[in-house]
């Protein structure tokens, strides 16, 4: 196998697997902001192939050679579903769940993490940068540094870093500090969750941190700097313009408006069914106009997409019954036979048709009660060409930090989601137009491309600046 000047290292790799045992691109935003960087360089994508069981030689697809990291069902459970996805998960979007501390859960995450770091110092070249993504591989980049202090190591975490008084109460709290700090740059989506990082770094390890440089003991005594700092993340705005440009695509938004009745607006929410989404709230919101008359159902139509999440952790399962009950109290109290108050779609979509669903929907509501940075916010701005059509923001999503032009909600607040959606539903076209214009602005100047760029840019610029002695 050759060794990779650039290596990715993720929980999952950029395909997924046919019924033929083949693979195909999957179609996630982590794939399509690393293809010009790929592309660029001779790189390897170290992930899990999303099987339990499965063992596959690396291999060679669209230029890059990827890696496949085997995880028994055990370990799926215990590293990915449990450690992951109900300790980190909840812990870090602010314990909206209650995070489970389970000691087997960490030793399979020790021992999963373990195997991904030797995979990744297998197929590093010398001196190679190995760009590690995300909360599930939070203890990779010491592993690597360790194993191999030629590389240059970067980390960028998707979701937010919750304030200390909440992290301190993960009982690997030190482990996960030191994991990440063996990073030359580690990467978030906001200013603020690289403040918390920094602070938890110095209430827990005493480190001393200068702006966004953390001090780092080297084992020899001697001491390296390790950038803590915000790259808000992005999409491919420019295809999702072209994508609303395609005339079966504007055909498809006519008809799904058409199906909906032709309602004087729609409204719409496209989220994993995910607690931290804030959907129940928005359904209350929503529920509460139609109680007090100020919407009808005859002039307006919701429609959620909840696309299917995790479905094998009990507090998925769980929220997943809460929202059809709301779902079907909301209906079986106002839908008419001619009209529906929700139309609830617990499915997953191709892209095209989310992007009709995007130009066919006047509202797009983003009520997320903790959020890294939320590409769906990203994503209706982009294909809104027309300059028509009102976003609905939670300040708690890290698109808010950006998109200020966004009609702002603090989603707790269900009065104030109420005002919010009346404001939105009786915006006049022209305020639409002044808005929308300054959203669409920001999404086309900073894309996914310009995201990972300014990463590596200043993950380059580290490692020349400590091997000048700093
Ligand atoms: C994490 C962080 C951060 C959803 N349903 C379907 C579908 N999607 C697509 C959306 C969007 C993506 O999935 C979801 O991205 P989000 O950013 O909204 O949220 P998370 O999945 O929680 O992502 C988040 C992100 O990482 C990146 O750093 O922004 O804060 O939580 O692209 O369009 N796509 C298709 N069918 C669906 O049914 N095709």
């Amino acid at each position: 196998m050759d060794r990779a000047e650039f290596v990715i290292v993720a929980n999952r790799l950029p395909v997924d697997r046919d019924e033929d045992g083949g693979w195909r691109r999957s179609p996630g935003g982590l794939v399509t902001a690393m293809e010009p960087v790929m592309h660029e360089s001779q790189g390897a994508w170290v992930g899990w192939p999303g099987q339990a069981g499965i063992e596959v030689e690396p291999f060679e697809f669209e230029g890059t050679m990827l890696v496949p990291i085997t995880l028994s069902a055990d370990e799926v459970e215990l590293y990915y579903e449990g450690m992951s996805n109900d300790t980190f998960w909840p812990l870090y979007h602010d314990v909206i769940a209650a995070p489970r501390y389970r000691r087997v859960w960490w030793d399979a995450y020790v021992r999963v993490n373990r195997r991904f770091a030797e995979a990744a110092a297998e197929v590093a070249a010398e001196g190679a940068t190995v760009w590690v993504q995300d909360y599930q591989l939070q203890l990779v980049p010491r592993m690597l540094r360790n194993a191999r202090p030629d590389l240059t190591i970067g980390y960028f975490h998707h979701i937010p870093f919750p304030a200390y008084g909440l992290f301190s109460q993960l009982p690997w709290r030190r482990q996960v500090l030191e994991g990440l700090l063996g990073a030359d740059v580690i990467g978030f989506q906001r200013v603020a969750d690289a403040g918390n990082f920094a602070r938890a770094v110095r209430r827990q390890l005493r480190y001393v941190t200068r702006a966004s440089g953390i001090h780092v003991p080297n084992p020899d005594g001697t001491t390296r700097v390790a950038l803590a700092k915000a790259f808000p993340i992005s999409i491919d705005a420019q295809s999702y313009s072209d994508l609303a440009e395609k005339p079966e695509v504007r055909a498809r938004a006519a008809e799904i408006r058409e199906s909906l009745g032709n309602p004087r607006k729609i409204l719409l929410g496209v989220d994993r069914l995910d607690y931290t989404k804030g959907i129940r709230h928005r359904l209350k919101a929503y529920g509460e106009l139609l109680e007090d008359g100020r919407l009808t159902v005859e002039d307006v139509t919701l429609v959620q997409v909840a696309s299917p999440s995790r479905e094998r952790v009990q507090a998925y399962m769980q929220l997943r019954d809460e929202i059809e009950q709301d779902v079907g109290r909301i209906n079986g109290d106002f839908d008419t036979m001619g009209h529906t108050a929700i139309r609830y779609l617990h499915q997953a979509y191709p892209r095209d048709e989310m992007v009709a669903l995007f130009l066919a929907a006047d509202v797009m509501l983003v009520t997320a009660l903790r959020d890294g940075m939320n590409l769906v916010a990203k994503e209706y701005v982009a294909t809104r060409n027309d300059n028509r059509g009102v976003l609905i923001l939670s300040e708690f999503a890290g698109a808010a930090d950006e998109l200020g032009s966004a009609i702002r909600i603090n989603p707790h607040d269900i009065d104030g989601v109420k005002e919010a959606i009346m404001t939105a539903v009786e915006m006049s076209p022209s305020e639409q137009g002044r808005r929308m214009r300054a959203l669409r602005r920001r999404v086309r100047e900073h894309t996914v491309t310009d995201w990972s760029r300014a990463f590596l840019a200043t993950l380059a610029a580290s490692k020349r600046w400590q091997g000048s002695g700093g």
